[in-house]
């Protein structure tokens, strides 16, 4: 295989666009050949972390899979893109140490005031969080650290998806990824 794997780890709010620019960004990537995947955050939850919630101690725990997960596939010359908001600083920073070599590691930050997230609310989940009917619900009740020194960040205002994902795919080709 002429690749070498990397992890891209998109965190970011509920409804910043990591999913949407990740599958665009794994489309790409196919059309030039190159094997990349996404561990998705709403999909992984139905298998290897179905038995897993919202509590800080539940996504401490989402976080570390994921980590693990994104290592192996990483060292398998895999471009692995998480996303997942993963909150925590602390966690993301533990799967950074994880990491059998810390240079494949690099923290993409999906940068949206939590107002637009709100207005978008795509999924209603905003407001039902507003509602009390979703407790506990990532920049509304819980809560959201932002990355201090994220090797990315991408203005999610002023771009659409396409837009951010060929930004991601310079960043691999500028790294010797591609
Ligand atoms: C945040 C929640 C919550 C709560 C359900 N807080 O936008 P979505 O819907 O499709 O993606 C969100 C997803 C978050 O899962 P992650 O695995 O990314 O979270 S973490 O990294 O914090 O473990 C959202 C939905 O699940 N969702 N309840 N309380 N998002």
């Amino acid at each position: 295989l002429n690749q070498r794997g990397c992890v891209l780890w998109m965190t970011g709010l509920s409804g910043s666009g990591k999913s949407t620019v990740a599958f665009t960004l794994e489309h790409m990537l196919q059309e030039e050949g190159k094997l990349c995947y996404v561990l998705d955050g709403d999909n992984v939850r139905h298998g290897l972390c179905q038995d897993l919630g919202f509590t800080a101690q539940c996504r401490e725990e989402n976080i570390r899979r994921m980590g693990e997960v994104a290592n192996l596939m990483a060292n398998a010359g895999i471009i692995t893109v998480v996303s997942i908001i993963s909150p925590f600083a602390k966690d993301r920073n533990k799967v950074r140490e994880r990491m059998e070599n810390k240079s494949d590691f690099h923290e993409v930050y999906m940068k949206i005031p939590v107002s637009v997230c709100e207005e978008r609310d795509p999924k209603g989940l905003y407001k039902k969080a507003r509602a009390g009917k979703i407790k506990g619900f990532t920049g509304i009740d819980a809560p959201y650290e932002a990355p201090e020194n994220p090797e990315i960040t991408l203005e999610v205002n002023d771009g659409n998806a396409a837009e951010m994902a060929r930004e991601l795919l310079d960043y691999l080709r500028s790294h010797k990824f591609l």
